[in-house]
């Protein structure tokens, strides 16, 4: 089984407005959609939808959980969160613009969290998650979780001995270096802060793959790296027009660590979760690809081996 867990869950409030946004006029809003929002959901989502079995475990607000249940239920997403009463899952915003391409977003800062409900997570995770099954810690943190309940978490998992994935940033990214987890995916400017000295930055994602198992750097349409067993990976799906780029990197993650998990190869895994992330880019909402344009993109998606540590 694969776990996701989302910390700081968000129901993603799509405002699709008639023209560019523009400060001084009244920007009409042509229509308003709601979408799965927070990092471990999408991934959920994204597993769901290549069919392979999945469980996403975090906190919810109790207050709005029957409108974050019924995106879930739509989008096939299986569930068992911890309902944390009075409180209110956050919004995310995500403005599109017309027929301009990308997305802006503006997310809550989330509800935040007592030790009760953190000791209830801790309990739940003791009770399902095996050293079989697959972890992925993705988003986030709410208010009042702090790095040290991170690593608390972290360290729950780790004695459990299960894969453990984290798409988690800053103070928590360097957390999971420290305690060696199997996968992260660190954008550019994290890399630099991971790895101090001057090594350019495919020295660098090699250089932190000898703590982490899977180290993955995506840099949008230039691509995305992998740095695994020595070597250095690229992968190149083919340039879609880009409608709303919200959620990609979190189709990514999902596509690849469920191929990593389907025993897929490494090509094979950066093929798929390339392509899932081109097709989603394509679509206008946050969660969304579509798998005939999937089959199509991993034929054209091209991924060949740029180096190694020597
Ligand atoms: O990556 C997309 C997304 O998960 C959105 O759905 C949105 O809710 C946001 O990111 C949340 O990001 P955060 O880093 O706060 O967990």
């Amino acid at each position: 089984m694969i776990y996701t867990i989302t910390l700081n869950p968000a129901i993603d409030r799509l405002l699709h407005l008639d023209e560019p946004l523009t400060r001084g006029l009244t920007n009409r809003i042509q229509k308003t959609q709601f979408d799965l929002g927070g990092k471990g959901l999408h991934v959920s989502h994204t597993l769901s939808k290549l069919g392979i079995a999945n469980i996403a475990l975090g906190f919810v607000g109790g207050e709005n959980e029957s409108d974050l249940y019924s995106i879930l239920a739509e989008k096939k997403v299986e569930h068992s969160m911890i309902s944390i009463d009075g409180a209110y899952t956050r919004e995310a915003y995500v403005i599109l613009e017309g027929d301009k391409s990308g997305s802006l977003m503006m997310a809550e800062k989330g509800f935040s969290v007592s030790d009760e409900y953190k000791n209830r997570l801790v309990d739940l995770i003791k009770q399902k998650v095996t050293s079989e099954d697959w972890v992925v810690i993705a988003g986030s943190f709410p208010e009042n979780y702090s790095i040290h309940d991170f690593e608390e978490l972290l360290k729950v998992l780790k004695d459990i001995g299960c894969f453990v994935g984290c798409d988690v940033s800053n103070e928590a990214l360097k957390k999971a270096v420290e305690w060696n987890v199997d996968f992260i995916k660190p954008n550019e400017h994290e890399i630099k802060e991971l790895i101090s000295d001057k090594h350019v930055i495919d020295e660098s994602l090699l250089s932190l793959s000898k703590k982490v198992k899977y180290v993955i750097n995506s840099r949008g349409s230039e691509g995305s790296y992998l740095a695994f067993n020595k070597n250095l990976y690229k992968a190149k799906a083919p340039n879609v027009e880009e409608v709303n780029d919200t959620g990609a990197g979190d189709c990514f993650v999902g596509g690849f660590v469920g191929a990593l998990y389907s025993r897929k190869n490494i090509e094979d895994s950066l093929k798929l979760a390339s392509a899932i992330a081109a097709s989603k880019v394509g679509q206008l909402d946050c969660s969304s690809f579509d798998l005939d344009d999937v089959h199509e993109y991993k034929e054209q998606t091209i991924v060949e081996s740029i180096g190694g540590r020597r």
